[in-house]
């Protein structure tokens, strides 16, 4: 997907944040294996999930821990609606970033973004950069302002 990784480098530049994606020349399309290839605990990845509102449509983003799993009932309390997992395709064509290599930060699209607190247990957290082997290092708190995220309790 030619672009979604400059989309993540000129986003983080426009919100001030360092970063320096890394090609990984392996797989890093999961929590498991982007820690891998990061050296990192699983708790240090940030997965980038993306729901869908049952009653607007709208797109929201979780950055959830590696190491947690997203509670549903807790995101619908931040969302105001009930919410599915967002269809691959949709996911692609409004965000700008396939399935495995979602960014938190350089969507096409404005996109509500909720944090896991969890992840600022951190000095340092890795996030998918916009392909299936790019990732960057951030500090986390850094990285959800970026996002404009704001930080909960996410975890089930
Ligand atoms: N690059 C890695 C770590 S930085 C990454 O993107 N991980 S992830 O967790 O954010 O992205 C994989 C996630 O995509 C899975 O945890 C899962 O929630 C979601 N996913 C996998 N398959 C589908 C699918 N068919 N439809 C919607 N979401 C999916």
């Amino acid at each position: 997907m030619a672009g979604s990784i400059e989309r993540v480098e000129q986003a983080a530049t426009a919100a001030g944040l360092q970063i320096a994606v890394r090609r990984m020349g392996a797989s890093t399309r999961t929590a498991e294996e982007a820690a891998a290839q990061c050296g990192c605990t699983v708790g240090q990845i940030v997965k980038s999930l993306v729901f869908q509102g049952e009653r607007s449509s709208r797109l929201y983003l979780f950055l959830v821990s590696g190491a947690n799993q997203l509670d549903l009932a807790k995101a619908a309390a931040l969302t105001g609606e009930p919410l599915v997992r967002a269809d691959p395709r949709h996911v692609r064509d409004e965000t700008g970033f396939a399935i495995g290599g979602v960014a938190p930060i350089g969507h096409r699209i404005a996109i509500a973004a909720f944090a896991d607190d969890a992840l600022l247990q951190y000095d340092r957290v890795w996030a998918a950069a916009g392909a299936h082997d790019a990732v960057f290092a951030a500090e986390p708190a850094a990285l959800f302002k970026a996002a404009n995220a704001s930080t909960a309790d996410l975890a089930r």
